[in-house]
């Protein structure tokens, strides 16, 4: 049974930078999912960490109590391992520039991590799986200039990330990543705070069929969407598929990745752009959706190739087995004739 740790290791030779810098860029992601792990797992105990914090945050959304939470425990977490210079979290409406680089500028090479802490937090209270997603870039020290820290850094397209993935709090707690040698799960054995590999090379299976949207949004999605529903749901050949949507990407993501299945997030009437972030939601998701022999597209291209322009800029999002996300495609494309 591979620690996480040992497993890194074992795979260092396809790692292109310091694996000694990801061994303890993971040594905070496993702390701060660790603790993460305990609230989540007593949320429903201790009144004081469930609920709403009271506050709106910067997208005016409710943010819960869990959701500060979490951002502050992977934003202390990844200050205090030394190996992140700059932070963007959903929870935060600006980059964080961790202090100890004297006015931005890093002595060495660092990376620079968007994290969404707790993606589906309304559903903590209910006991819905929730997860922490996460999207890491490697930041080289340049001799001139190019060694400060800039919103550049995180304005990346998503295929430049060098790791990515997410921590899924569920009947189990799961690490899922890739650095882009194939996708690997690790489970928690809480009882010694050990994450071990339960899930090695994670494809899409071709054979099952499920299909993640919020049909309640059924009259404001496009044509195109809405007749690759009704396709899902005739009685023909291999369909109707199963209609499984818990409202939490990293829920909902989970289980089609391992049982095969499409997500679909598009543009509605209300939400024009989509609802996901394109920087700390979508890229990381379809990086691992690639690397898991899948697809990931806005509908028009595929997402680790869109241009980010803003730090919380939503994309319609769409990821899945490439034959059922192609199926979607040509629906979305026949309404553009
Ligand atoms: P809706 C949670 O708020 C989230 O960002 C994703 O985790 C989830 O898939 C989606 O929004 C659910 O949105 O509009 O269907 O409730």
């Amino acid at each position: 049974m591979y620690t996480l740790g040992e497993f890194i290791i074992e795979n260092k030779d396809h790692y292109p930078y310091s694996i000694e810098s990801l061994l303890r860029l993971f040594s905070s992601i496993k702390l701060a999912s660790k603790e993460i792990h305990k609230e989540v797992n007593k949320a429903g105990l201790t009144r004081k960490i469930i609920g709403s914090s009271g506050k709106v945050n910067i997208h005016g959304e409710n943010q819960q109590k869990l959701d500060n939470f979490a951002h502050k425990t992977f934003v202390e977490s990844f200050k205090n391992r030394d190996v992140v210079c700059g932070i963007a979290s959903e929870e935060s409406k600006n980059i964080i520039i961790i202090e100890k680089h004297v006015n931005n500028n890093i002595s060495e090479d660092k990376y620079i991590v968007l994290i969404d802490p707790l993606d589906g937090s309304s559903n903590i209270d209910v006991n819905v799986p929730i997860g922490t997603i996460f999207s890491v870039y490697y930041k080289k020290k340049k001799s001139i200039s190019k060694n400060i820290i800039t919103i550049k850094d995180f304005l990346q397209v998503g295929r430049q990330q060098v790791l990515a993935g997410y921590i899924i709090y569920g009947s189990s707690t799961i690490l899922v990543y890739s650095i882009g040698n194939g996708v690997h799960g690790f489970t928690l054995d809480p009882s010694i705070g050990a994450f071990y590999l339960s899930h090695p090379n994670i494809r899409f299976p071709n054979n099952e069929k499920i299909y993640s949207i919020n049909e309640g949004n059924y009259y404001r999605f496009s044509y195109g969407i809405r007749k690759f529903i009704k396709y899902c749901q005739e009685e023909k050949e291999n369909r109707p598929y199963r209609a499984r949507y818990i409202g939490s990407l990293v829920g909902d993501y989970h289980r089609n990745m391992i049982h095969g299945g499409i997500y679909i997030y598009p543009k509605t009437a209300s939400s024009p752009k989509g609802k996901l972030r394109l920087l700390y939601e979508c890229n990381p998701i379809a990086f691992l959706t690639e690397q898991a022999g899948g697809l990931a597209t806005n509908g028009n291209f595929p997402i680790l190739d869109i241009i980010p322009k803003a730090l919380h800029q939503r994309t319609p999002f769409i990821c899945g087995p490439k034959n059922i996300v192609n199926k979607l495609k040509e629906f979305i494309n026949y309404e553009k004739k």
